[in-house]
């Protein structure tokens, strides 16, 4: 994904077929061919009329749509973040079969839910109780301690560092799960690519990313 205007669709990280059983081929020309693409077009064409903005990096649109003009605020926030989601949805997720978290990730999991099995808990809690359309995520604040949050809309929990988000609007799953969206959260868990995860939160550890609080 690029640092600034103008944006372009990143491609799936896989192939379209890459998720079954868990996640449809269809879901996925939906979900990141339109969906995604979408909020891709809608950011870069309120940017193109924004020349000032243009500069702004993908996090500090998600960050600081309140200081800008009222006429494009909501549509930035809503498109902004739905392009940072999405990113980080699709490169999460990973066709092999998911193995567990490993070395300081694990670890922190321990510290901070007690274990796995508590994390998915909670993430799944999180997930199921946002009402309507919105996301839960694991995030870590810039010392590396973890947390679970939830978001409406495409809200994203910057600057806390987002590591791992489940998207849950209905286009996520409606197609191959109609309105179970617990049963999606299952399919969703075992696609987790947790030796990415585990190794990004190596990264954080040690560069600690600016914007977080
Ligand atoms: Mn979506």
């Amino acid at each position: 994904m690029e640092t600034h205007y103008p944006f372009t669709l990143p491609p799936l990280p896989y192939g379209y077929d890459a998720l079954l059983p868990e996640l449809d081929e269809r879901t996925l020309h939906f979900h990141h061919d339109k969906h995604f693409n979408t909020y891709v077009e809608n950011l870069n064409g309120l940017l193109e009329k924004n020349p000032d903005y243009q500069d702004w990096t993908l996090e500090e649109l998600v960050m600081k749509w309140a200081e800008l003009p009222e006429e494009i605020r909501q549509g930035i926030r809503n498109n902004a973040g739905g392009v940072y989601n999405h990113d980080l949805y699709f490169r999460t997720m990973a066709p092999t079969p998911a193995t567990s978290p490993s070395g300081a990730l694990e670890q922190a999991i321990h510290r901070d839910f007690g274990g796995l099995s508590e994390l998915k808990s909670a993430m799944k809690t999180a997930a199921l109780g946002q009402f309507g359309s919105g996301w839960a995520w694991l995030v870590s604040d810039g010392d590396g301690r973890l947390s679970v949050q939830k978001t409406p809309n495409q809200d994203a929990p910057l600057p806390l560092i987002p590591l791992l988000p489940v998207d849950v609007w209905e286009h996520a799953y409606y197609l191959g799960y109609q309105n179970r969206r617990g049963d999606y959260f299952e399919s969703w868990w075992r696609l987790v690519d947790w030796p990415q995860l585990s190794e990004t939160y190596e990264n954080l550890l040690k560069n600690h990313p600016v914007y977080a609080k």
